[in-house]
């Protein structure tokens, strides 16, 4: 089987500089070869590069809104090709604002896939709703139908975001692992009805059960091209230490590998994001715990078993 692997060290979706250090991290732990080992022909497409626009501070209540919405455009055509090219795409993050770009350009191909957001945060604020402008917390408000209008102020403001239609509807997503809503956030899940699994269910039922529970919300027959976004920062920061945004009390190393395990095993993944691995907030050590952390449950994610 053909794999198309593309890094995306985009870090304007948020403030700390070495997000964008993820990809070369993240590959550091051997990723290319252990793929291949797996058995797959890996097509890497190398790092993209992205260019930082002038006059960019603040705009609508987003920062960066050009830069990003230029990127996100530029992610949407790349991962359309390697999709297209490979069938199955592993991208590299980054902050998850990636996952507006990734996911518009999976769904130009897939126009049926559905998302799966593994995540302590639920990145659906909207320019508005937003109580930091940083666009990591907002990427699913871009590419949702049902907020079309919530988001039309910022990106008629910018020739940047002209590109963008918003593909995926609130059903065809579900969460998993959140712990740190902002009240924006919950009202519009609840008001959309996005399935949502927060660490209280997974206490409650189980890790095996949310996540089949979740599967089949937006996967009924098991025949939609599964999307799934993982940010690190849904483990446990003592796994994941060196992410930006960090929440206790999060899944354990064996959860998040037990996710990717189950994912593998229906055959219908179709584009893997891996965001917010941060190098550059702990030390060397605490890097390559959270690089490591990433590189495991990318290769789970892709049929690497324990036995
Ligand atoms: C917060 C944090 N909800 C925001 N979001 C993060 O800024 O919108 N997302 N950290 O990954
Ligand atoms: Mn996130
Ligand atoms: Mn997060
Ligand atoms: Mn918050």
């Amino acid at each position: 089987d053909n794999i198309g692997i593309v890094g995306l060290p985009l870090n304007k979706g948020q403030p700390r500089e070495g997000v964008n250090a993820g990809p070369s991290i993240i590959r550091g732990q051997g990723l290319i070869n252990s793929v291949e080992a797996l058995g797959y022909h890996v097509k890497d497409y190398g790092d993209m590069k992205f260019s930082s626009l002038e006059f960019d501070t603040i705009g609508s209540g987003v920062k960066n809104p050009r830069t990003i919405g230029k990127a996100m455009g530029e992610i949407s055509t790349m991962v359309r090709g390697v999709v297209e090219g490979d069938g199955v795409c592993v991208a590299l993050g980054g902050d998850h604002s990636i996952a507006l770009g990734t996911i518009h350009g999976h769904m130009q191909v897939n126009n049926n896939a559905c998302v799966l957001w593994i995540d302590a945060h639920a990145d659906l604020n909207t320019p508005k709703t937003s109580p930091s402008g940083n666009f990591h917390g907002m990427p699913l408000s871009f590419i949702l139908r049902e907020l079309e209008g919530d988001v039309k102020q910022l990106k008629d403001a910018y020739e940047e975001w002209a590109w963008l239609k918003p593909c995926l509807s609130a059903k065809d997503i579900a969460y998993i692992g959140l712990r740190d809503v902002d009240a924006g956030e919950q009202y519009l899940m609840k008001k959309l009805g996005i399935k949502y699994f927060c660490m209280y269910e997974i206490d409650k039922y189980g890790i095996s059960y949310c996540l089949n529970q979740a599967l089949k919300a937006v996967n009924p027959q098991m025949d939609r091209p599964i999307h799934l976004s993982y940010d690190i920062d849904s483990l446990d920061p003592v796994y994941a230490v060196s992410t930006g945004t960090p929440v206790m009390g999060g899944l354990t190393f064996r959860e998040g590998c037990f996710i990717a395990e189950e994912i593998a095993a229906t055959n219908m993944l179709s584009v893997l994001d891996m965001v917010e691995v941060n190098p550059e907030l702990t030390d060397i050590a605490g890097g390559e715990l959270t690089a490591n952390c990433a590189s495991k449950i990318i290769l789970s994610c892709l049929g690497s078993r324990i036995v």
